[in-house]
């Protein structure tokens, strides 16, 4: 067996940046990072991927040039958790004992759960931004499509970046403009939600953008059902008592499948909430049972939305809490709930959502974000990629909040 101060299971966003911050901290080797994949993908540039913007290849990168060098690598996939004895074991059987544990294991996606997925992505104009194996399929749905329905969904789970299965819309939408088949397109958003978004102030702009590009919004509509030979994607009603179901034909139709927390973790209830995340303090992020354990990002119970700048806002916290438990120190840092969402509206805008726990906006820059603007958009598609592979993954980017705070002064925000 072998023994860690640290170790980080996951070597996504979360996982990486914590243990980069303290495999900086630490002596060589005395944290340890367990994850089983080769290839560490940036997954906010799928977005741009399914729209043709970038290439597959450009949003991976060898797992072994991110993960911090000062640490050990397990490459192996984690298997069972023992928290009561400060231990767990991986997949192949070894046996890892910890000091002090940091979860990060992310988003399980759930294709499954939707009848005929995922076979039918292997049929004309089935596709999805979520997948490396699935997002190629995007671009090459909006190259065929001749004339038809144009559905993107919203499963009835939480996800990661929840304004991704509009994004994907907004592009395919200005795709289909931009070739002369608009005018053949009915481009509808069948989401499970009951709003487009959940903030008012992004949700009223983008409605206006819906309104505008002639986009029908379908609300309380969940894919359960794709059927590949006649083209047609069945949905359930989820405010019909009777739970009645509605066919709507595609030429292309863009799934975001439902997700849930890996099965591993699920698995471990002693570890998890009722709805099967790591229950962690939403201030502090510390495990509300095992305190010697923190938890950071998709995986965990935090009442906030999913996204990779939630975690920068998340990184910090986990590392100045948990470095001062190991110093016997009061845990004085607090998570605000900081969220952002790029809300890409086409080829060259953004909406750049930002926001805290309590759904109040809490924008960067002293300027209305919640209007389309190019230098958004710029952000979003060329800085934010350097800023998370040369700073975050690296351990040096805590979010935008010290930028916001100069920019705001005076302003109390
Ligand atoms: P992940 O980065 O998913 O990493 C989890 C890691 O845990 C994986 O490497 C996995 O292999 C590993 N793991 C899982 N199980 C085990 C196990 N049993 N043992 C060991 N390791 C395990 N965020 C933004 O901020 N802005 C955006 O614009 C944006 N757009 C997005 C667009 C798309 C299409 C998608 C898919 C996501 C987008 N996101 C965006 C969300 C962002 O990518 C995620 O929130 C972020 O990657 C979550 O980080 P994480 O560390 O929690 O999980
Ligand atoms: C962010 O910090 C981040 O993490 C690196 C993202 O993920 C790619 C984002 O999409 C955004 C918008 C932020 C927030 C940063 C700024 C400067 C607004």
């Amino acid at each position: 067996s072998q023994s860690y101060k640290l170790v980080v299971v996951g070597g996504g966003a979360g996982g990486c940046s914590v243990a980069a911050k303290f495999s900086s901290l630490l002596p060589k080797n005395h944290v340890a990072i367990i994850e089983p994949n080769d290839t560490h993908y940036y997954q906010p540039m799928w977005t741009m991927v399914g729209g043709g913007m970038k290439k597959l290849e450009q949003s991976g990168r060898p797992m072994s040039e991110v993960l911090p060098k000062n640490a050990r690598w397990i490459k192996e996939r984690a298997s069972k958790f023992f928290p009561k004895e400060n231990r767990l074991v991986t997949a192949s059987g070894e046996e890892i004992n910890y000091d002090y544990l940091v979860i990060a294991m992310g988003l399980q996606l759930d294709y499954n759960k939707i009848k005929g997925l995922p076979e039918a992505f292997n049929t004309p104009g089935v596709c999805s931004n979520y997948s490396t194996l699935y997002v190629g399929n995007t671009l090459e749905s909006l190259k065929n499509f001749k004339e038809g329905n144009a559905i993107f969904t919203f499963p009835n789970t939480p996800v990661k970046c929840a304004g991704a299965p509009q994004k994907a819309m907004y592009i395919s939408e200005e795709y289909l403009r931009k070739h002369n088949k608009r005018d053949k397109a009915n481009v509808m958003f069948n989401t499970s939600l009951g709003a487009i978004f959940g903030v008012k102030k992004y949700a009223d702009a983008l409605e206006k953008v819906v309104k505008k590009r002639n986009i029908a919004v379908n609300f309380r509509h969940e894919l359960v059902e794709v059927k590949p030979d006649t083209k047609e994607a069945v949905f359930r009603l989820l405010d019909d008592p009777a739970g009645a179901t509605k066919t709507f034909k595609y030429e292309m139709l863009h799934v975001t499948p439902p997700m849930s927390s890996p099965a591993l973790l699920r698995a471990n209830k002693e570890l998890t909430n009722e709805a099967g995340y790591l229950e962690i303090d939403k201030s502090t992020l510390q495990h509300v049972r095992f305190p010697n354990i923190f938890g950071i990002g998709d995986c965990t119970s935090l009442p906030t939305s999913k996204t990779a700048a939630a975690i920068a806002g998340q990184n910090k916290i986990v590392f100045d809490n948990l470095r001062f438990l190991m110093d016997g120190k009061k845990l004085s840092q607090k998570y605000d709930g900081y969220t952002s969402c790029p809300l890409v509206t086409g080829y060259s805008k953004c909406i750049l959502a930002e926001f805290d726990y309590d759904g109040k906006p809490l924008e960067t820059l002293p300027i209305n974000q919640a209007k389309e603007r190019m230098t958004s958009f710029f952000m979003k598609k060329e800085l934010m990629p350097l800023l998370y592979w040369k700073l975050m993954l690296n351990g040096w980017w805590n979010g935008p909040s010290t930028i916001r705070k100069i920019l705001h002064l005076g302003t109390g925000r």
